[in-house]
């Protein structure tokens, strides 16, 4: 059968089971956009903004009950219970489908089904893959448009490929937390998603097709899936080095991807291909190249102004859906720190949920957006945006940063000794939790490579895969950890931040290129205080000491704590990384573990 048969068979199973009203084939065109965007406009499901400030940009509200990633709804259905490990929901595949059929059962009736083939990953590249979405939700098919290439470019791939498509199934169902679903079947490439339509429960190219479909794809067939930027940092002389980097939800992912270098006139730019996934496959020339799957940026909007993401700014300014932020009177998206000159909202907005803005509005903390409120912007908008973006070759990565949230602990920056102590310093990476997932903003969880909710089996097969994948890497990248977020006594950030980050990525470039000082420590390579290209920042030398300390208690308790984690895979958990845990016990002096 060829792909476009066993396509169209797909949703005609799809339509029998959940039996629209209408069924609405999407090809890509604007023309469909402005038709999805009338109906909603018509129906009242989103507002238009300010035409003359955003156009064609559009609110929508979300359910307050549905204003996140659910991952306490997210299931792998794997063949096995072992194949998905102790880090990730589990269900029986067939146990799964007798489960969620009957919700999906009519669930469409006096609805639209909008089917919707995508691309994810540029036009012609080996990498790319097509997905299969259909949904009743017309937010989550216009946001589509804005995140993967809907449409012809998705059925022209089919045509050349022998992989065939992911296909998703997707309603909103009655939004019902209780009977919410995201169910991945890695064997089939196949997602059933129910009752969210937010974001990664429900764009699903996104986390489950890029990430946890495409990771367990990625390690039958030698390649990787991550939850990672791809960048590059532009030199004097106008060459660019390539660096992914890897870091939980919502800590500064987006910012790092489109930083403006206040080094620009010295020669030093940052571009971007991508701000939340990389795929990457080994190259003949034995290094790592990536593409970016997505065509759009999910960005957090809370924090995002003219400081620190100009270019986000940018390209949210037209053509952009925008999901629970404030609205002013004046037809404006309005969120926390929009301008951190303005700490509330102007006089008569309405919050996330549509209700007047007041102070003491009983929100926690008093907020008007949404700590997860987001931007749907395409990327081609993005000033910053690569000119290799949609190269199907991918960029070549000279560099993997790992990094996340933490006030104390981890130093601004260091570099791990070789491949295997990189894949340890990823796998034992740990984050301060921020609002992109439910859970407590604030607590310290451990996210391996920041696919801890994303990776779509083992995590300890996965290491392992890492491990393999570095032993076919006759050039592999640098691996490096930074930490924007270290405090000091007083409680305030040592370090600037955004684009000052990018003195910490010259560092790393003069490390890949054979040059940039450095010392030995118990954890990795450190700058010298002297590596660090500080020109022009007042920063002093004590505040630099206290970003580049290594603390060896500190570093002890951590072993303490990452010990247990690592435990829960078992036999699963591959030897070098159990050396590697080793390795730095004793480099800190933290002694044998407890048994
Ligand atoms: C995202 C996330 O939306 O990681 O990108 O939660
Ligand atoms: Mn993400």
């Amino acid at each position: 059968m060829s792909g476009m048969d066993a396509l169209n068979d797909w949703v005609d199973d799809a339509a029998h089971l959940t039996k629209p009203d209408e069924i609405v084939w999407l090809s890509g065109s604007d023309d469909e956009y402005q038709r999805l965007i009338a109906g909603m406009l018509d129906r009242g499901e989103i507002t238009r903004l300010n035409e003359r400030a955003y156009p064609n940009s559009y609110l929508y509200r979300s359910s307050p009950s549905d204003v996140a990633r659910t991952e306490g709804d997210t299931y792998i259905c794997a063949p096995r219970k072992e194949d998905v490990g102790p880090t990730n929901h589990w269900m029986d595949p067939t146990v799964a489908k007798e489960k969620v059929r009957p919700l999906f059962d009519g669930v469409m009736r006096g609805r639209t089904m909008y089917v919707i083939p995508y691309l994810m990953g540029p036009v012609g590249s080996s990498l790319a893959r097509v997905g299969l979405e259909v949904t009743d939700s017309p937010y989550v098919a216009a946001s589509m448009f804005i995140m993967t290439r809907v449409g012809q470019p998705a059925l022209d791939h089919l045509k050349t490929t022998d992989d065939g498509f992911y296909p998703g199934l997707h309603s909103i169902a009655n939004l019902d937390p209780k009977n919410r679903y995201i169910l991945h079947f890695p064997e089939e490439n196949l997602v059933w998603s129910i009752n969210s339509g937010y974001g990664g429960n429900a764009l699903l190219g996104k986390k489950c097709l890029s990430l946890r479909l495409a990771s367990w794809a990625g390690r039958r067939e030698g390649w990787l899936a991550e939850h990672m930027l791809i960048l590059g940092l532009e030199d004097p002389s106008g060459n660019v080095t390539y660096m992914t980097g890897a870091f939980p939800s919502a800590c500064g992912k987006t910012n790092l991807a489109m930083l403006v270098s206040p080094l620009a006139e010295q020669g030093w730019r940052v571009w971007t291909i991508g701000d939340d996934i990389a795929w990457m496959r080994i190259g003949e020339d034995g290094r790592l190249w990536a593409v970016n799957p997505e065509a759009g940026f999910f960005g957090v909007a809370p924090g995002t102004n003219e400081g620190t993401n100009p270019n986000a700014m940018a390209a949210l300014s037209r053509n952009s859906l925008f999901t629970n932020v404030a609205l002013t009177p004046d037809g404006l998206p309005w969120w926390e720190d929009i301008n951190p000159d303005q700490k509330t909202p102007p006089p008569g907005t309405l919050d996330w949920q549509g209700r007047p803005w007041t102070r003491g509005n009983g929100e926690k903390p008093n907020v008007a957006a949404h700590p997860n409120s987001r931007f749907t912007a395409p990327a081609r908008q993005c000033p910053s945006i690569s000119e290799r973006w949609n190269d199907p070759q991918g960029v070549p990565i000279s560099a993997f940063i790992f990094g996340g949230r933490r006030a104390r602990m981890a130093p601004l920056v260091y570099q791990a000794f070789n491949w295997q102590h990189g894949v340890f310093v990823g796998a034992s990476m740990a984050s301060e939790q921020t609002a992109a997932a439910e859970g407590k903003v604030g607590k310290v969880r451990r996210d391996p490579m920041a696919m801890l909710p994303f990776c779509g089996y083992n995590m300890g097969d996965y290491w392992a895969h890492w491990l393999d994948m570095g032993k076919k890497l006759t050039n592999p990248p640098a691996v490096f950890h930074v930490n924007w977020f270290r405090k000091g006594a007083d409680g305030k950030f040592l370090w600037p931040g955004f684009g000052q980050n990018v003195r910490v990525l010259m560092w790393m470039y003069d490390r890949i290129h054979g040059r940039g000082k450095a010392q030995e420590t118990a954890i990795g390579y450190t700058p010298t205080e002297d590596a660090l290209h500080l020109d022009g920042l007042d920063i002093s030398a004590e505040t630099l000491r206290e970003l580049l300390r290594v603390d060896n208690a500190d570093w002890a308790k951590e072993c303490a704590e990452m010990e247990p984690f690592f435990a829960q895979f078992g036999d699963h958990l591959p030897a070098a990384i159990a050396e590697e845990l080793a390795g730095l016990r004793e480099r800190v002096g933290a002694g044998a573990p407890v048994a």
